[in-house]
């Protein structure tokens, strides 16, 4: 095996950049958010693009933010700053006028730009045109989009099968190109289309659909200004949802209360400068949660149960004032056996095995009891574990027994990553598709899908690695640094005859390649998207379910880029010439054509081009809001689960791999992790203090991580040790640096998602 390229591609170098350490922040955003903004734009866009992209970002008429997935107001937007600091990183990031030339190619090999750090990769520039690397060649070169696009249709007319294709989606792809796209690669033949939401929220789309009927969240942000209390668990808003900040202050000024359940205090859940106030400014925090819950890592399961036995407790002193017992008897099912679940439970052991004080549990019951408008947010420190779906639908139990759904200020809230993951599965970017879906495709176009299931993330790394899969195809996305265990999905992309990317800024998954490898460039959101001379918009879903325009306003960097929609219709035409049923030039020529086949294959939306004009959009129907629930029983469904103990040998630790405030998943923005006072280093692992001298090191010191839960050993060599605030034998370290850690088969139960937030690591000092 060619290990030159292996070892840095897969754990990137091993030099520190120079840690330095300050008392972690209590408080979120304020001055320097808008000092760091303002930095970043300057620096990659320069101050005329990058002011006019900042002024159109998440404006009615402008577009979407490319970064998360938090919604924009329904009602009034400021016509000024619409936008946080990592929305401007975002987009400072695509609008950077750096760009990659066929010069750059010819000057750097392959093997020399996987020697560089992702964050020294980032900075490199957007792709400018299409790039070809032949097999056993050294060098991407030029090529045209027309043989770039006849070269993957020979390889993919060349396999047995259609399913020894694989066609990725990361969550940045508009709705526009995402139902593209899985039309193209239906009609090719298979459904394999795994998602970045394969290793985000897919345990919450399993829980919810199985316990409410539906796979999305059921609030809007008005729910949230009007929630009693609002409960957010595995959620680092303050850095992955910065916006979020600006709800959860206007809710606490509605009167909210709010508890944050995370094992580490991060700031942006305790305190809030907004920015854009007055007040902010004048450097007048506002307080966010009113209790914070120290919980160990995967912990979530055994608190929620001890706060359910605890209301229960009450309910059984003050019949009729604790719970809701008309929701419970009309609209749910399974309350019964579940309570006498619970009964074999007892606080204290819940207690120790959460390792949140019984007291502590106990004021979070009290300020439930009497509540009735609940909300639940959530984001990665529920979805990425083992049980992630029965701690989830632990949650929903909880919301039931309140009767807290359904009813305004109420509600699930998963809080989504990607700007349009939820719009792509929306779309049927699914490798488990409907019938219905399958259905409607087929009385529209005329051609039958496949009806097999496809292979999701986890499967379609399996499939590489055994030679089942030989075509990989990535609609955006960094699928060898996103994904679990490193050096093999190395080794599975490397498998591969053809890797092809659609992107827009270099990374990893280009250099660790298959064969032969393709990168396209392709359009962002704040390009403009100029078809027969007229200016096109796309669409996206935000969290809360609201289909939005998206326009562009930028000058592409390269007169050679093409839009996602453009980039699968020319491929579509390629791959299936005459045989296609699907008349794809004409989708290339506006895209309301695209638009109003979408409202005839997809539920909910209807005058879909002339809805999405309306300034904000529309919301799509939402069963659970609207208090149906859609289930085998066709009630709410209460879940019976039981706590899984950590059970840890003397020398064992549970790790989560978390995202630090520079960084978008696999695009590290800067080096800085501010919130946390940790600065200019990437390569950290934050641990408790105790746990440090009981292992026998020091604050400082260099360690390697190991990892062999399954028999196989894995390593991260070269992290230093920073003492935090963190639960005994819980530690932390950043996505992506780490998943060379995480096993391939450590997957959630029914939802298949990495188990990327509770890796069993031994710490062992650095030679
Ligand atoms: N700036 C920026 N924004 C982003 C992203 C980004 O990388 N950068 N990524 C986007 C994407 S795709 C996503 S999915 C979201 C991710 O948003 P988050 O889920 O907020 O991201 P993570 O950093 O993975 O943080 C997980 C949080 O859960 C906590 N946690 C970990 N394990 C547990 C646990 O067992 N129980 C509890 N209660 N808490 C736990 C961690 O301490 C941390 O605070 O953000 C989106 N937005
Ligand atoms: N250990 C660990 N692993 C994780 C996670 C974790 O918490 N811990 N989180 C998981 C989660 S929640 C997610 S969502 C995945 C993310 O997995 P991915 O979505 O695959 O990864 P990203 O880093 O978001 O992808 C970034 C790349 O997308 C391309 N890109 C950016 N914008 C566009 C665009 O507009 N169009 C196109 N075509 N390409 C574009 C750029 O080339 C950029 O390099 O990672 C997962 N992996
Ligand atoms: S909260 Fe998310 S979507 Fe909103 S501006 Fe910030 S990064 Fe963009
Ligand atoms: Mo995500």
């Amino acid at each position: 095996m060619d290990t030159k390229a292996q070892i840095p591609a897969a754990e990137n170098p091993l030099h520190f950049t120079g840690l330095k350490l300050s008392k972690p922040k209590t408080v979120a955003a304020g001055l320097p958010a808008v000092m760091v903004s303002a930095r970043h734009i300057l620096q990659e866009a320069g101050a005329l693009r990058g002011m006019k992209a900042l002024l159109k970002l998440n404006q009615k008429d402008g577009f979407d933010c490319p970064s998360c997935a938090w919604p924009d107001p329904d009602d009034d937007r400021s016509p000024i700053a619409e936008y946080c600091e990592n929305g401007a990183k975002a987009v400072a990031e695509e609008a950077t006028q750096k760009k990659l030339t066929p010069d750059f190619f010819r000057e750097n090999a392959v093997a020399d730009l996987a020697e560089l750090t992702d964050h020294e990769i980032g900075r490199k520039g957007r792709i400018a045109q299409p790039m070809y690397l032949p097999a056993g060649a050294t060098h991407y070169v030029p090529i045209s989009w027309e043989d770039a696009f006849q070269k993957i249709a020979q390889h993919l007319h060349a396999l047995a099968s259609p399913d020894e294709a694989i066609f990725y989606t990361s969550g940045r792809t508009s709705n526009e190109a995402a139902f593209l796209y899985q039309l193209f690669v239906r009609e090719y033949g298979t459904n394999n289309l795994p998602d970045c939401s394969n290793m985000c929220h897919e345990s919450s789309g399993v829980a919810l659909g199985e316990s409410l009927g539906i796979g999305k969240g059921s609030v809007t942000l008005e729910d949230l200004y009007q929630a009693e209390v609002i409960i957010i668990l595995g959620q680092n808003p303050g850095t992955n949802h910065p916006r979020m900040l600006s709800a959860l202050q206007r809710a606490k000024k509605n009167g909210a209360t709010i508890i944050a359940v995370n094992p580490l205090p991060e700031a942006g859940l305790m305190n809030f400068l907004n920015p854009q106030t007055v007040k902010g400014f004048l450097t007048i925090k506002t307080h966010l949660a009113d209790l914070f819950l120290q919980v160990r890592i995967n912990g979530d399961m055994a608190l929620l149960q001890a706060i359910a036995i605890l209301l229960l407790e009450a309910e059984a002193q003050q019949p009729g004032t604790v719970l809701d017992q008309d929701f419970i008897a009309s609209q749910t099912s399974g309350y019964e056996h579940y309570v006498q679940h619970l009964r074999q439970h007892s606080l204290e052991e819940l207690a120790a095995d959460c390792m949140v004080p019984l007291e502590q549990i106990k004021l979070a019951a009290n300020l439930l009891a009497k509540k009735k408008k609940i909300v639940a947010c959530w984001a990665m420190g529920l979805t990425q574990h083992k049980n992630a779906v029965d701690t989830i639908k632990e949650v929903v139990n909880l919301l039931l027994l309140k009767g807290s759904i359904g009813k305004p200020g109420a509600g699930t809230c998963p809080v989504r990553g990607h700007s349009n993951v939820q719009g792509d599965r929306t779309m049927g970017i699914f490798e488990q598709p409907s019938p219905q879906l399958l259905q409607r495709l087929e009385e529209v176009y005329g051609f039958r899908p496949p009806q097999a299931h496809g292979y999701d993330t986890v499967a379609a790394i399996r499939a590489m690695l055994t030679g089942q899969a030989r075509v990989f195809f990535a609609m955006g996305g960094n699928f060898l640094s996103a994904t679990p265990d490193t050096l093999l999905t190395a080794q599975a992309l490397r498998n591969c005859d053809l890797t092809v990317h659609v992107s827009t800024k270099l990374n990893r998954s280009h250099l660790v390649h298959g064969k032969e490898a393709l990168i396209l460039p392709c359009l962002g959101r704040s390009d403009q998207d100029l078809q027969l001379g007229e200016r096109q918009f796309v669409t996206c879903e935000n969290s809360m379910g609201v289909i939005q325009m998206s326009k562009g306003v930028l000058e592409p960097v390269s007169s050679h880029l093409l839009s996602e929609p453009v980039i699968v219709c020319r491929l579509a035409k390629a791959t299936l010439g005459e045989r296609s049923r699907v008349d794809w030039e004409q989708y290339e020529t506006h895209y309301d054509l695209i638009r109003d086949d979408i409202e005839k294959v997809i539920p909910g939306f209807d005058h879909y081009n002339e809805r999405v004009r309306h300034p904000g959009g529309f919301y799509l129907p939402n069963t659970a809001r609207a208090g149906q629930f859609k289930t085998h029983t066709g009630k709410a469904n209460f879940n019976i689960a039981y706590v899984n103990p950590l059970s840890l040998t003397d020398d064992e630790y549970v790790m989560m791999t978390i995202r630090s405030h520079d960084q978008f998943n696999t695009t590290i923005y800067g080096l800085d992790d501010r919130y946390r006072g940790v600065y200019n280093e990437r390569r950290v692992i934050l641990m408790n203090e105790q746990d440090i001298t009981h292992a026998g090191l020091q604050a400082g010191d260099i360690v390697d991580l190991y990892s062999d839960q399954d028999g196989r050993q894995r390593v991260a060599q070269r992290f230093i040790v920073v003492a935090y605030s963190i639960p005994e034998r819980c530690t932390a370290t950043y996505f992506p640096e780490t998943n060379v850690l995480v096993p391939l088969n450590s997957v959630a139960d029914k939802s298949n998602t990495p188990v990327s937030k509770a890796v069993i690591i031994k710490i062992v000092p650095s030679k």
